[in-house]
Order: C-alpha cells, then sequence, then structure tokens
C-alpha cells in the first residue's frame, strides 16, 4: 500500500496562513485549525483514545465537529460517524456492530447519549464540552499514513433492513477529491459551502476537499435557502452541495435575483433531480452539474462535466478520471447504448468493503466492481442515466429510507402482524414513505405512529398509516410493492 504523510499536518504545513474554515463569520486558517485538531488529539489521548480503535461520533455541524474529526485522523482513530436525526435504538444498533470503543459526543444530545451508554455498558461517552476542558497529552500523532487504511465509517441500510458499516479509506477520500479535482477544475480563490450535514459523506467528503486542495470551506449548522445566498456572495463561495429539496428552495427564494458570476456550481446529488428543477435552475441562470455517487464510492463517481451542464442536462455524467462504470444485464452481460440493467462502479474511491461483514462484501464486490442496485442506462457517448433506485430504497430530501427497516420497527408492534412499506410522491421531500398494515382489528393508528417514533428517525416514520386485511406477497412470500403502489393509486394519493 502506499503511505502519505499526514493530510492536515501536511497541509499546514503548506499553506498555514490560507483561509481553511469558515463558521458563524468567523475564519480559522490551516494552521489554526491544525493546532486546534492538535491540542483536540492531546485530549483525547488523555481520554484513552488510541490508534486503530473505532470511535462513535454523534456530533453537529460546528466548528468543534471539523477540528474532533481531524483530530481523529490525527490519531488515526477510525470515526464511526453517526447521523443526527437517528433515535437511542437506532444509534446503539450501530455502536454494537462497528464495536466503538468510544462515544464522542455533545450536551445537546445528552438525552439519546444517556440511553445509547446504559444499554451499551463499558463503552463511556466522552462530552467534547468535557474533553475540550481537559488538560492535553502530548499525542502520538501518526505522520504517515497508508493510503489502505479505514479513515471513517458510514452506515447505510440494504435489503435485509439492518444497516451496515461502509468502510472508507484515506485511500477513497484522497481518489474521491482528486477525481473531482480533475472533473470540476481547482480555482485558488475556491470556497464550498457545506449545508449538508457532515455526517454524511455529502459534508465529510468537502472536509476532505478542504485539506487535500488547501481550500476554503464555508460550514453551516443547518440548511438555510436564503442564509446560503447571502453566504455565497459575502463569502465568496464558488461551489456548494445540496440535494434536491435545498436546490428547490434556493431556486424559490432566488426568483429574479443572479447569483454572482465568479459562483461556478451547484453540486447535485444524492437522489434523483426533476427535470423541472434543472429547467427552472437553468432559466435562472444557476449552474448545476448533476452527480451520481453513494456512500460506498466516498461521494461523486459519476458526475456531468461542466461544458454538457446543458446540453446532457439530466443526465449524471460519465464516470471522474480514477473511475469506472458499467450497465450489465440479467445474463451479466453489458447492455447496449440505451439499454437499462444494474450500475456496476469500480474505482480507488470505492469501499473495499462493510465492517465485520466478509459475506455481504464478497456479494456486493467482485472483481473490484460494486454492484450498485441501481438502475440506469449509458447513451451513446458515455453518458449515464439513472432510472431507479437500489432495493426500493426511499429517499426523503435526501435521507434514505429501507422499506425493509421501517417493516422491520412495525411488525415488532404487538398489534401488527404484517407491513410493507413504500414511497410516496411529495413536493418538499421528493418521496415520503406510506406503510400498509395487517394486524388486529383494533389497531390504534396513533399508538402505532408513536411507537414508530421512538424506534425510527423521524424522516422514516410513516407519513401515512393503510390498514388492510393482508399484505399482497408471492409465493416466495416477497411483498409485492408494485400491488401497494396500486393501491395507493386507488385511495387517491
Ligand atoms: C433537506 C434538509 C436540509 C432539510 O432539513 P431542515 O430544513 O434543516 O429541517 P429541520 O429544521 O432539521 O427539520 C424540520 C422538519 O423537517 C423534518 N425533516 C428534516 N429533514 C428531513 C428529510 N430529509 N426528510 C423528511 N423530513 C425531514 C424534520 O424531522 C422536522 O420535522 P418536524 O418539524 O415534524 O419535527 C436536510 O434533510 C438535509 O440536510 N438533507 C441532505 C442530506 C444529505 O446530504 N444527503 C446526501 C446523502 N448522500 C451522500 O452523502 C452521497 C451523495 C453525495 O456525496 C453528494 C450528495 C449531494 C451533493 C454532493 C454529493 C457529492 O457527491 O459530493
Ligand atoms: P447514499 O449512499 O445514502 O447517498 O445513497 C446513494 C444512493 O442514492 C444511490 O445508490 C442511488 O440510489 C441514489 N442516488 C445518488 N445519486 C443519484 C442520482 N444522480 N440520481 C438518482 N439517484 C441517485
Ligand atoms: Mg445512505
Ligand atoms: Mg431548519
Amino acid at each position: 500500500a502506499q503511505i502519505v504523510p499526514n493530510f492536515l499536518q501536511k497541509r499546514a504545513f503548506l499553506t498555514p496562513d490560507r483561509p481553511a474554515l469558515s463558521f458563524l463569520g468567523k475564519t480559522y486558517t490551516f494552521t489554526e485549525v491544525y493546532e486546534r485538531a492538535y491540542t483536540i488529539a492531546g485530549q483525547l489521548q488523555a481520554a484513552g483514545c488510541v490508534r486503530g480503535q473505532f470511535a462513535g461520533v454523534l456530533l453537529r455541524n460546528h466548528e468543534d465537529t471539523v477540528f474532533i474529526l481531524l483530530a481523529l485522523q490525527l490519531l488515526d482513530v477510525k470515526a464511526v460517524i453517526l447521523n443526527n436525526r437517528l433515535t437511542a435504538e437506532e444509534l446503539i444498533w450501530q455502536m454494537n456492530d462497528s464495536k466503538s470503543a468510544f462515544f464522542l459526543t455533545e450536551n445537546t444530545f445528552n438525552e439519546v447519549t444517556q440511553k445509547v451508554v446504559n444499554s451499551l455498558g463499558g463503552i463511556s461517552a466522552i462530552y467534547k464540552e468535557d474533553l475540550f476542558r481537559r488538560d492535553p497529552d502530548g499525542p502520538s500523532v501518526v505522520d504517515e499514513i497508508s493510503l489502505d487504511e479505514v479513515c471513517t465509517v458510514m452506515y447505510t441500510s440494504g435489503t435485509t433492513g439492518n444497516p451496515k458499516g461502509v468502510l472508507q479509506t484515506y485511500g477513497n477520500h484522497w481518489w474521491s477529491a482528486v477525481g473531482s479535482a480533475l472533473n470540476l477544475g481547482l480555482n485558488e480563490n475556491d470556497s464550498w459551502l457545506c449545508a449538508v450535514p457532515i455526517f454524511h459523506i455529502s459534508g465529510y467528503s468537502i472536509l476532505m476537499r478542504s485539506i487535500i486542495y488547501g481550500m476554503k470551506m464555508v460550514l453551516f449548522e443547518f440548511f438555510h435557502e436564503e442564509k446560503a445566498i447571502e453566504a455565497i456572495s459575502i463569502e465568496k463561495v464558488t461551489i456548494m452541495s445540496v440535494v434536491s429539496t435545498m436546490l428547490t428552495r434556493i431556486a424559490d427564494e432566488l426568483k429574479d435575483e443572479k447569483l454572482p458570476v465568479n459562483f461556478r456550481c451547484m453540486l447535485l446529488g444524492g437522489g434523483p433531480a426533476a427535470k423541472s428543477l434543472l429547467e427552472d435552475c437553468r432559466e435562472k441562470g444557476i449552474p448545476v452539474y448533476q452527480t451520481y455517487g453513494m456512500t460506498e464510492t466516498s461521494s461523486q463517481i459519476v458526475t456531468l462535466a461542466p461544458e454538457y451542464s446543458l446540453s446532457k442536462l439530466g443526465s449524471a455524467g460519465k464516470p471522474l478520471f480514477p473511475s469506472q462504470l458499467k450497465v450489465a444485464v440479467p445474463n451479466g452481460k453489458h447492455a447496449d447504448p440505451g439499454e437499462a440493467g444494474e450500475i456496476f462502479v469500480k474505482g480507488p474511491n470505492v469501499t473495499k468493503g462493510y465492517l465485520n461483514r466478509k459475506e455481504e462484501t464478497a456479494e456486493k464486490l467482485k472483481g473490484g466492481w460494486l454492484s450498485t442496485g441501481d438502475i440506469g442506462y449509458v447513451d451513446k457517448e458515455g453518458f449515464l442515466y439513472v432510472l431507479d433506485r437500489r432495493s426500493d430504497l426511499i429517499i426523503s430530501g435526501g435521507e434514505n429510507i429501507y422499506p425493509a427497516e421501517v417493516e422491520g420497527a412495525l411488525v415488532s408492534h404487538s398489534q401488527i402482524s404484517d407491513a410493507g412499506v413504500i414511497g410516496m410522491k411529495d413536493d418538499v421531500w421528493g418521496e415520503v414513505p406510506v406503510a400498509f398494515i395487517a394486524g388486529d382489528e383494533n389497531l390504534d393508528e396513533k399508538e402505532v405512529m408513536k411507537y414508530c417514533s421512538e424506534k425510527l428517525a423521524k424522516y422514516k416514520v410513516p407519513k401515512k398509516l393503510i390498514i388492510i386485511n393482508e399484505i399482497p406477497r408471492n409465493a416466495s412470500k416477497k411483498i409485492l410493492r408494485r400491488k401497494l403502489r396500486e393501491l395507493l393509486e386507488e385511495s387517491g394519493n
């Protein structure tokens, strides 16, 4: 494996005085970021964190989170980055599965943290507020790193309903950043707005690009369309990562206003984009580059090149320089141009597998090709069009909802015997989950909703419950989701 210098150390050495991070109006240079991360690395070490461990990280978008994530890199402690919207039950599952040694969090998550710590036994919570008061050790900073080494873990679910930890190596992040720059270009005055969560690869990849490129990241606590438009002007932002829900809100907010000419692009990913949104952006002069990527590819793997943003509107583009793409039809052969099939991707940004899951890794990754489960086609010129999502995946405002996970929660309720979940079109979120349930006659809908809210992150809780006598299943007991979709249409939705 290739050995490279510690990314942050190297960056702070190369361009110490360049702006690295801007948060709530305050700007930090790379030296300042390094110094903060170095101190925190010493504090983490004093708290018992050592190289090679996995640590659960439940932190909001905040400058401290950037420093902590970089401190973990300095120590080569692997960050299992947890979605802020999850319930205690979901967090406990991921903490157990990853065998994390610590739970790094902040006071705002106190309630959920108590539940996690009580249930896990032996794993201590480290609150950043306490951590920052500690006397730091002189940290054992890892000044060389193998590109094969795991840097981060992010969980995604699948057909079985059990989330799996996606391994993201330093090499995955490195090649992702390089592939992006070779497509979008890299200007000296580039500055990337991160209003997506850092706990997703959409956000974390911006942090990695910032370190690797020596580029300023403008970080938001929350997404806010007006503030985003304002920051693009004031902070001279040139690129911003968005999902459809965010871009729709920005486009609506802009009305006749124009974005500054130095603004280069909205990188639009995380799910499908409606043609109407792309056309609205074209009319308003908002430059949009669609991208296709996933947690398993450490962000973009296929992105439309700037010169095709209008002529290939609707396409996700071509695979980035280091990466490859193929579409396969059921007999394993390559699909013809225009012919739909499963999308496979390969490249140095593609994960080496799932944490503690040899079998599933072998199933999903063959000869370096990752089976995405997504359906699409490639046109004659090699541009990808994504048609349908993997494994009945529902995407709500950029958050994934796996029907199997919601169905599992529903049938665990004593009054529910069977359940089937599908997505329903929604103007705000793109899609939202709807549940069909079968069970006791005196099923209490309100109580079922409350039960779901305790088990599932809010965005996964069905927006609608439809009670039916029996969930339609085929001979091998597989839910007939198409049938559910028909039932939903008949019910007037
Ligand atoms: C869309 C966002 C910003 C909405 O959040 P907002 O407006 O801040 O809501 P809150 O104030 O937190 O909550 C208000 C109410 O709304 C509910 N809610 C919030 N989010 C959702 C949601 N997604 N679906 C359904 N409901 C939601 C709250 O529960 C609350 O409800 P009430 O009032 O009833 O309590 C926010 O959701 C957001 O940030 N979404 C984006 C997430 C994201 O980044 N996803 C991408 C994941 N994929 C990847 O990372 C791989 C692809 C990728 O890397 C990429 C993606 C995009 C761009 C570039 C790339 C790249 O390749 O680099
Ligand atoms: P996640 O890893 O949570 O971001 O989920 C990745 C999934 O989002 C992919 O496997 C696709 O199903 C979906 N997705 C990402 N980009 C696109 C796109 N451009 N068009 C349609 N679906 C997308
Ligand atoms: Mg996901
Ligand atoms: Mg909000």
